[in-house]
């Protein structure tokens, strides 16, 4: 079973109210809340409530409904942390790490939004 979602995992928790979290955003199927290590002046995990392991399980399994929701909700918590070009900010990056090659820490399926100053070429 190739993306066999354990809810166990701490975002699980955080969706079921088990581990507190401080939400900055949430609609029907996405939570965002900042992450617990930031590495940037603003640094905001975005998670679909659904069980989705990673990316791909995401894109595979999950409705068009909660897809759409999801990557709107990135946007607008961009906008509304004032990092968006369209609020006047000055850019952000998003990463997504999928597996274990990727060094996938909670398997949840969660965007990392990082803004507020300068990010430096990518790197592995
Ligand atoms: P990743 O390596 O992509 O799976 O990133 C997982 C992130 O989750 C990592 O940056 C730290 C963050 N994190 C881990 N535990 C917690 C927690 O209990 N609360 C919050 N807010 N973030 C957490």
């Amino acid at each position: 079973m190739p993306y066999a979602y354990d809810d166990q995992n701490i975002f699980a928790k955080i969706l079921r109210g088990e581990i507190p979290s401080t939400p900055v955003f949430e609609s029907e199927h996405t939570l965002a809340f900042p992450d617990i290590t930031p590495q940037k002046k603003a640094h905001i995990l975005v998670i679909p409530k659904g069980p989705y392991r990673c990316f791909d399980h995401f894109v595979l399994a999950a409705s068009p409904a909660e897809q759409l929701d999801f990557f709107a909700s990135v946007a607008k918590v961009a906008e509304q942390i004032g990092v968006a070009e369209s609020a006047g900010g000055q850019g952000f990056r998003l990463i997504t790490n999928s597996g274990e090659h990727s060094h996938q820490e909670v398997p949840h399926f969660h965007v990392h939004l990082l803004g507020g100053e300068p990010c430096g070429p990518l790197t592995c």
